[in-house]
């Protein structure tokens, strides 16, 4: 069994949740798990004997104009490889934490082993940022291996950051004992959505990027058609744009906005279809828990989302920004039960196939196997 450390954002976001996931499944199996975060990851809510957390404290000295969050996580982290004999260090996230897990493995008196999980924006947004373009690059090419969540984000890597370093992809997955389609019928009722309406769903940061408002001018075309509500859960820079939309098209009684939830696998249960409309994503973790629960998803033909939803078998891949197309083939999925259903059936089915956490845990250890037998 290994003692592995764990580095991620620990707020609400995909990289954090994987992370943290990922670590409640290897201490199950019995591996010791000590997690380096500036808080505790919001997933890890109650006691796991195996797992440990060490905060990372940002120093407010006053001479400091800004409080250095890198420094002082590249201490803790050589701080806990040497006190805890850490055998690998693994960072989600490469910018800054595969930079400070290498002056972290620098100051500390240990072989550690460093494994980088690049998500997506890392690479896609701030890897293209002259200025820190060259940093994240030394990042990944010191780190002993690199994963990445999806065949796109490889190929995007390689382009964008011009390097030949070896990456392989580890698909990401759902904690299969929280997301599944829940018997939620109550639910549906205590939001007022009558039995006949569909219930159509998109989750997010409402960050730009998520192209929500293109979610909301979908669902206005659907509408026309389709008995239906819309469930935006989420909370972010483009919220107040969105409630102004929703006003200016009149769907006030239509569209609940949810804000953050913590319970998305109950909404996912209520709900018939789900829309993530991004210009930039590198996976699509929300559409992997959303076909955990039954629910066919529609998405954009952008960065891993054709590697998750299966075009015409467990949902549809569109246009970036085709709203007559989006909303077109939503009208004509929610208007045939008999596909809906069969479309419902096969996404839990590919989750179980493609995306399984058993196989996908496995494969983490067999990386980390691999990169200890190198020694
Ligand atoms: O979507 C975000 O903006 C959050 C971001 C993160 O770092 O948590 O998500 C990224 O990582 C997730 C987990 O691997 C992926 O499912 C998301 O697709 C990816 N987001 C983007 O690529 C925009």
């Amino acid at each position: 069994m290994a003692k592995i450390g764990i580095t991620c954002y620990p707020t609400v976001g995909g990289s954090g949740v994987i992370a943290t996931e990922l670590g409640k499944l290897l201490s199950e199996k019995g591996h010791e798990i000590h997690f380096i975060t500036s808080q505790v990851p919001f997933r890890l809510n109650r006691v796991y004997p195996n797992i440990y957390f060490h905060e990372v404290e940002v120093s407010n000295y006053p001479v400091f104009q800004h409080p250095p969050y890198d420094l002082s996580l590249a201490s803790k982290m050589a701080e806990v490889i040497n006190r805890e004999k850490l055998d690998i260090l693994h960072v989600h996230y490469a910018m800054p934490h595969a930079i400070c897990a290498i002056l972290a493995k620098q100051m500390c008196n240990r072989e550690v082993k460093i494994i980088t999980t690049l998500h997506g924006t890392d690479i896609t947004v701030l890897g293209i940022d002259p200025g820190l373009k060259q940093m994240i690059k030394f990042g990944i090419e010191q780190s002993d291996q690199v994963t990445a969540v999806s065949r796109s984000l490889v190929e995007q890597t390689r382009d964008r950051l011009d390097t030949n370093k070896e990456m392989e992809v580890i698909y990401n997955f759902v904690d299969e004992r929280e997301y599944y389609r829940k018997d939620n019928e109550e639910l549906k009722k205590d939001y007022c959505i009558k039995p006949e309406e569909k219930v159509i769903i998109h989750v997010s940061n409402f960050r730009k990027v998520k192209r929500v408002p293109d979610v909301i001018r979908s669902f206005a075309e659907i509408k026309k058609e389709v008995p239906a509500k819309l469930l935006l859960v989420g909370d972010g820079p483009e919220y107040a744009f969105c409630y102004q939309l929703v006003e200016d098209l009149g769907l006030e009684e239509d569209v609940l906005f949810l804000g953050k939830q913590e319970n998305v696998s109950d909404l996912l249960s209520i709900s018939d279809l789900k829309i993530l409309l991004s210009e930039k994503e590198s996976f699509g973790l929300v559409l992997l828990e959303a076909m955990a629960c039954g629910v066919p998803c529609i998405g954009t033909n952008i960065g891993g989302i054709p590697e998750v939803i299966d075009h015409g078998e467990t949902g549809y891949i569109t246009e970036l920004g085709n709203i007559a197309q989006i909303s077109e083939l939503a009208i004509q999925l929610l208007n045939n039960p008999a596909l809906l259903e069969t479309f419902a059936n096969q996404s839990k089915q590919v989750v179980r196939e493609k995306f399984e956490s058993a196989t996908i845990v496995r494969q983490y250890e067999e990386l980390y196997e691999r990169v200890l037998a190198n020694e």
